[in-house]
């Protein structure tokens, strides 16, 4: 049973389901901290576009249906809020060592800092996102890939407002410090970088973007999902509702490189080129040849496999058994969802060969939600090939190893070719060109982000959309640049 209205107050300067307006205390920290984040997002986020009109949904209430809205907003009036997903009656703790006991209210002291650790780092990715990303305004493929940009972007700024409430309301002054860092941190920074590698890394262009929300934005989604088990209640219900959000974003990945495949399939086509490898001939079109998207792909997804942490854990463990990080869809599991007794199997690097071991599966988590996210990904990468296998070219894209190209885990030690087979330094030097894009690569990607801002044209690199935004026709004007 659910209690608590679906629908989102209006009213005051922080939309919120929360009942801020009876909560003093904590309305008066966000109101405190409310000018630094538009201070941030003003110099921080999407750069050159602060007074255009931009289609955007936002969300007024948290029900299951109809909770987004959509108008043409000036970013900066954006109607950032705190939106919970309502409350389960009776929830219960589902897994780990306080498994059955009510679900927690309040934090319970004993796990503290623990729980401020995982507030935090999933907090800072959110606005490092928004950093990486606020040049790309610039080269633009269309309006309509523009306003999707913004409309990640200024999600993403909400995601940051979810973790700031969780941390203010619960954490006193600890919280209201750690909500100050959080604006203080900048991706890429040399002194005071975002917490986790691939949100220090650069978003150049737009295959990066779309490569990004596809790859990075789905560990977002494991990791909230992971969350949103909870037995912090307050914390499962604030993930819960992020995921809502979040798929939209993994949507503008997936579609995005989807409809760049399909250009370049349409314009090999076009120009009679069988071969995938012809890339002179193929670049020469104005499109990106397949070839270098499996790269940018080798890239994203290597990058993003970091973000899982070691393969064992003792954190992971230990968040698990405290009932505060659960697995991937734990209320579907059918286990006893303690796991002291169970095992996983984990690969493992043994004698310079990659090995499968048995693992104890409470240290093993972070691996198995790895394990979780791969499959996913698989799904997507197959719905790219459906668009090479309805053209009838000669190409597939594929995830590479887990091994290849690591920086963190088991595998950060070694060189791995896309297949899993170790490689000494010198071969890798070598090789890596063939794997990950080149410096050219890169270059040529980018003299091809040239933007476009006619209503209803897209730049030559990539298709037009199957369908707009909502619903809307296809010269709808989504982004009014002048304001
Ligand atoms: N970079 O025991 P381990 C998203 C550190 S994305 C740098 O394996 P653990 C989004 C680690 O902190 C989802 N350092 O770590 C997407 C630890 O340090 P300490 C974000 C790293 O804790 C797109 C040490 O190495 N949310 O939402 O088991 C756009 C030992 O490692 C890295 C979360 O991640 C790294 N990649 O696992 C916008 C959820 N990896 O403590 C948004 C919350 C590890 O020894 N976070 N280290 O000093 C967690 O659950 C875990 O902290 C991690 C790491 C899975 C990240």
């Amino acid at each position: 049973m659910m209690t608590e209205a679906t629908t989102v107050d209006y009213d005051g300067l922080i939309p919120n389901n929360v009942g801020l307006n009876q909560d003093q205390r904590v309305r008066k920290a966000l109101e405190v901290w409310h000018p630094g984040y538009i201070d941030w997002w003003k110099t921080m986020g999407p750069d050159g576009f602060q007074d255009s009109l931009v289609y955007l949904r936002t969300a007024i209430g948290v029900g299951s249906e109809g909770w987004a809205k959509f108008g043409f907003v000036k970013m900066p009036e954006y109607k950032w809020g705190v939106l919970l997903a309502p409350q389960v009656e009776g929830r219960t703790i589902p897994f780990g060592a306080h498994k059955g006991e009510p679900a927690w209210q309040e934090v319970p002291g004993e796990y503290r800092s623990m729980l401020r650790r995982l507030l935090v780092i999933q907090g800072d990715t959110e606005p490092a996102s928004v950093e990486q990303q606020r040049h790309l305004g610039a080269t633009a493929p269309s309006l309509y890939d523009l306003r999707n940009l913004f409309q990640v972007n200024v999600e993403e700024g909400r995601h940051l407002w979810a973790m700031v409430y969780l941390l203010q309301k619960y954490f006193g002054r600890d919280g209201r410090e750690e909500a100050e860092d959080l604006l203080r941190r900048r991706s890429g920074s040399e002194d005071s970088p975002r917490m986790l590698g691939a949100f220090n890394e650069r978003t150049p262009d737009w295959l990066s973007f779309f490569m990004f929300t596809f790859f990075t934005d789905r560990d977002g989604k494991m990791q909230l999902a992971a969350l949103a088990q909870s037995g912090f209640d307050p914390l499962s219900r604030t993930c819960r509702f992020m995921l809502t959000e979040e798929a939209h974003h993994m949507f503008v990945g997936e579609t995005g490189v989807q409809r760049v495949i399909q250009r370049t399939c349409d314009a090999m086509k076009a120009a009679g080129i069988d071969d995938p490898y012809d890339i002179a001939r193929i670049r020469a079109l104005g499109v990106i040849d397949l070839p270098t998207i499996q790269k940018k792909a080798n890239l994203h997804f290597s990058l993003t496999l970091d973000l899982f942490g070691n393969e064992i854990s003792s954190n992971a463990a230990n968040a698990f058994n405290a009932g505060l990080k659960g697995r991937y869809r734990e209320d579907r599991l059918t286990d006893d969802h303690q796991l002291l007794n169970a095992s996983y199997p984990v690969l493992r690097l043994k004698d310079g060969k990659v090995t499968l071991d048995d693992a104890p599966a409470l240290s093993a988590l972070n691996m198995r939600l790895r394990d979780d996210y791969v499959a996913d990904t698989e799904a997507g990468i197959a719905r790219w090939n459906r668009v090479l296998e309805r053209a009838g070219v000669g190409f597939r894209m594929s995830l590479p190893h887990v091994a290849f190209n690591r920086g963190i885990g088991e595998f950060a030690v070694c060189h791995a070719d896309t297949d899993g087979t170790i490689l000494t330094a010198d071969q890798w030097a070598k090789r890596s060109k063939d794997v990950l894009p080149s410096t050219e690569d890169n270059q040529f990607i980018a003299s091809l982000m040239q933007p476009v801002r006619d209503a209803g044209r897209y730049a030559g690199w990539i298709a037009p959309p199957r369908i707009g935004i909502d619903n809307m026709p296809g010269d709808f004007e989504y982004v009014r640049i002048e304001g």
